[in-house]
């Protein structure tokens, strides 16, 4: 009985495990994509290059913004934001990671950044140079985990706020919600287990 109850808690802590992706993982999309190196091509400077899948360019949860290579996000929204809406609460050490092409915000100017409303100034304020492809992960303050579990939604509104900076995004992913899981996932678990019991006791009566 003992081992069922281990095994009942170590399906309990891997369903809390959840992440959420906005974007493909995919070294900035189909068009310029060198995915060994993940180091894309941009060869054109200056003119638009969309790497996007139909349901990113579709989308509205800031996917719509990824593998999209231009001056100044051109012409894309000069602002934009990525939405999680949260299947459970954000805990202490909730992050996000996040792929970039070509930050350059000490040349070219940074880009304005406001967690739910409130700005900050650490999230893609990077020099790393024209081509370079950077993969970074930022830690969520306590404050901005607390905003977010108030609304039940994590926004950051990314602004280009004049900035001349071409950039590409790859992907944005936030780890560390503590997801209940859904009663037909316990009562999966539960059908699991009381299986396991019923075949425990068959064999202890067997031995017996
Ligand atoms: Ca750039
Ligand atoms: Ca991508």
């Amino acid at each position: 009985m003992r081992k069922l109850l281990a095994l009942g808690a170590a399906l309990f802590v891997a369903s809390t495990a959840h992440a959420q992706l906005i974007g493909d993982v995919d070294c900035f999309g189909t068009v310029f994509g060198t995915p060994a190196a993940c180091g894309p091509t941009f060869a054109i400077p200056g003119i638009p290059t969309d790497g996007r899948s139909p349901a990113e360019a579709a989308a509205t949860n800031g996917a719509q913004q990824t593998d999209f290579y231009s001056s100044n996000f051109t012409p894309l929204p000069q602002v934009f934001t990525l939405r999680w809406n949260l299947a459970g609460p954000l805990i202490p050490g909730a992050s996000i990671t996040y792929r970039t092409y070509g930050l350059q915000a000490t040349g070219l100017g940074a880009f304005i950044t406001r967690f739910n409303g409130v700005a900050e100034t650490g999230f893609l304020n990077f020099e790393d140079g024209a081509t370079a492809v950077a993969t970074r992960t930022f830690n969520l303050s306590a404050a901005m985990i607390a905003r977010a579990n108030m609304a039940g939604f994590l926004a950051i509104e990314i602004d280009r706020a004049n900035s001349n900076d071409a950039v590409a995004f790859d992907y944005f992913n936030l780890a560390g919600q503590n997801v209940v899981p859904e009663p037909s996932t316990y009562a999966l678990m539960a059908t699991g287990l009381a299986g396991l019991a019923g075949v425990a006791r068959r064999r202890a009566r067997r031995a017996s």
